[in-house]
């Protein structure tokens, strides 16, 4: 039987806000260990990698970073999520910030050569060196993922792509750059803006990402940012965008997932204690992991 590992990876390094370092601790105190076992689910706690301190470093790279701190993250969490998978365990890593899934995602396509992705986000997360208007590697893990960055980010696994574009879709975007617009066309990437959820509806666009990041391939990882939700709904987050996924579109969107029976690996990121409301935030996230694990009404 599958069984669930968590795995928590409090990184800051990839944004320029302190707190969702904290993401961990409050996603394990909103419960997620004890709903999931309820849930009748086997889950076990690995507990956290270690991450350096924003504190003891210093930016050397203005469009790059902490590139060489974000290096030792993504390397620890590669080989804690490669270890999970082949484990045939399913791993939820808790972030940290987005750039922790430039490690979740070598982890997962390490075993899983022909993963497909769907990146739940309000961003594009497709910025480059190149393109990025902060220098923060956050906005970066989609693009690296794909094969396009810094050759020390692609090499993390030692191998690279680890995804193909045709199984890539993200849902939710409604905010990205306009260097990053510019990669996202040529990746050729399957892109579902707000206004297609608006107009065709979460339950269409979930049923055709799941077809594209789950036909053919190993199975689906899920890379789910809180800020794809509106903030009303996800306050504790480094970068809200309004008109965003709604309450039941999120839910409806995992429990879709949950019926693919496809998911292999899911990432919950930017979740930030410090500017939330009361822990609503990572509630938020623990709700939408239980719909994701198979949480109904009856
Ligand atoms: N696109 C902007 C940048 O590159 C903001 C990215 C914000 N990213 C996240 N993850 N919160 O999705 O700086
Ligand atoms: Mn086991
Ligand atoms: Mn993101
Ligand atoms: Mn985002």
């Amino acid at each position: 039987m599958t069984e669930i590992r968590i795995i928590g990876a409090p990184s800051d390094l990839g944004q320029g806000r302190r707190g969702v370092d904290m993401g961990p601790s409050a996603i394990r105190y909103a419960g997620i260990l004890e709903k999931l076992t309820r849930l009748g689910c086997e889950v076990k706690d690995l507990g956290n990698i270690d991450v350096p301190m924003l504190e003891m470093h210093t930016v050397k790279n203005e469009k790059l970073k902490y590139l060489d701190e974000v290096i030792r993250v993504s390397e620890a969490l590669y080989s804690s999520v490669k270890k999970v998978v082949e484990d045939g365990h399913v791993p939820i890593i808790l972030g940290g910030d987005h750039s922790i899934s430039i490690g979740s995602v070598a982890g997962v396509a390490s075993k899983h050569r022909n993963v497909g992705v769907i990146w739940f986000d309000a961003h594009g997360d497709m910025n480059t060196e190149e393109s990025t208007p902060s220098g923060n590697i956050h906005g970066m893990p989609l693009a690296v993922a794909l094969g396009y960055g810094h050759k020390d980010l692609l090499d993390i696994g030692g191998f690279t792509p680890k995804v193909k574009p045709e199984n890539v879709v993200l849902v939710g975007a409604r905010s990205v750059d306009s260097d990053e617009v510019r990669l996202i066309r040529e990746s050729g990437i399957k892109v579902y803006t707000m206004a297609e959820i608006d107009r065709a509806g979460m339950g269409r666009v979930m049923e055709e990402a799941i077809e594209f990041a789950g036909n053919g391939t190993d199975g689906i990882h899920l890379s789910l940012d809180l800020d794809a939700l509106d903030p009303m709904f996800a306050p504790g987050v480094g970068t809200p965008v309004n008109g965003g996924v709604t309450y039941r579109e999120g839910h409806l969107a995992m429990e879709l997932l949950a019926a693919s029976n496809r998911l292999v690996s899911v990432d919950v990121v930017e979740v930030n204690p410090i500017l939330d409301n009361r822990n609503r935030t990572a509630e938020m996230a623990v709700e939408l992991v239980e719909s994701l694990f198979g949480k109904t009404v009856v």
